[in-house]
């Protein structure tokens, strides 16, 4: 086993007898949520991801290892430092070598789960091409990943932060299935809508599990978007969202935000701007991808 890998017993023991495990990543905890909100989902998104017959992994980088299922204490840390690296694909050989605290995004936790032989990863939502990437080339490592790495993705769809046209054509060319669960329509991370179709449907978790069993058994690499809508009670009006986005988006030009910084800038200036709401929002959409998640890792296992 690579040396930088560090599993915790008890998911080493799950995967060892075939027991369903779900990744999940710190990058939400770290850069996504404020303190003490982010370590609370946290905890309760491993609970319920137990509650669904699963085992809940928490991925991220600590002391030169690539962490597999964090204590509850290393969350805490990760939910109140201040200098967590926000780790991608290219920045995890640095934060490793230099034993520095990172909080891995989807496309370094997805790796980091298929080290491990993890195959389902519950986050909240993905990367994806940015507006005006045509111009700027912004697209997130995490489409690139999906591209190569056999670990399915439970996310409530795409934010419209990014361009969610361009991110189901950047998935169709990479050859990435998206399935929508129960629904028709593609959700837009805060409300059931993005006005885009659904590439494919499915209304149970045995059904997904059977597709990803099929894709990989064939040789078919790469990940599954599995996109799961948030309840109605939850969603956020597309439109009242829309204006938010596009305040947080003349704001990150006008500050001159480039590069990683760029996301979690849009992220927060929407948290701000929307108060309360976005947030509950937020841990909705996680909970509800985690009782998602545990269900099809319970199904895929059997
Ligand atoms: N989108 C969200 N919430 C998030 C992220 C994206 O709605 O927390 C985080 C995830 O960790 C994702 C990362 O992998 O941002 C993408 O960053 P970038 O666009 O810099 O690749
Ligand atoms: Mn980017």
């Amino acid at each position: 086993m690579n040396a930088h890998l560090h599993i915790n017993p008890e998911v080493e023991q799950a995967l060892r007898s075939n027991k369903p495990v779900v990744a999940l990543e710190s990058t939400i905890i770290s850069h996504g949520m404020p303190y003490p909100k982010n370590v609370e989902t946290a905890l309760s998104v491993e609970q319920i991801v137990r509650d669904h017959g699963a085992v809940p992994a928490t991925i991220g980088v600590m002391d030169g290892k690539c962490v597999v299922g964090m204590s509850r204490k290393q969350i805490e840390t990760f939910g109140k430092s201040k200098d967590v690296w926000k780790v991608s694909l290219r920045d995890l050989p640095y934060v490793v070598s230099q034993k520095l605290l990172g909080a891995t995004t989807v496309a370094a936790t997805m790796r980091i789960a298929s080290m491990s032989g993890i195959k389902i990863f519950v986050t909240g939502g993905i990367g994806g091409v940015h507006r005006g990437a045509e111009h700027t080339m912004d697209i997130s490592a995490d489409l690139t990943e999906m591209a190569q790495t056999d670990v399915a993705i439970v996310s409530a769809g795409v934010k419209s932060i990014l361009d969610i046209g361009l991110t189901l054509e950047y998935l169709e060319t990479f050859g990435i299935p998206v399935v929508t669960f129960g629904s028709d329509e593609f959700p837009s991370f805060y409300s059931r809508e993005s006005g885009f179709k659904s590439p494919l449907r499915l209304d149970d978790p045995a059904s997904i599990a059977e597709m990803l069993q099929a894709k990989w058994s064939m040789g078919l690499n790469g990940s599954v978007l599995i996109a799961n809508p948030l309840s109605k009670e939850a969603s956020i009006d597309r439109n009242e969202m829309e204006s938010h986005i596009q305040g947080a988006l003349t704001a990150a030009e006008h500050a001159g935000v480039s590069g990683k910084e760029v996301t979690p800038f849009l992220l927060k200036y929407i948290a701000d701007y929307t108060s309360g709401e976005s947030l509950e929002a937020n841990i909705a959409l996680i909970r509800s991808n985690a009782a998602l998640g545990a269900r099809i890792a319970s199904a895929y296992a059997d």
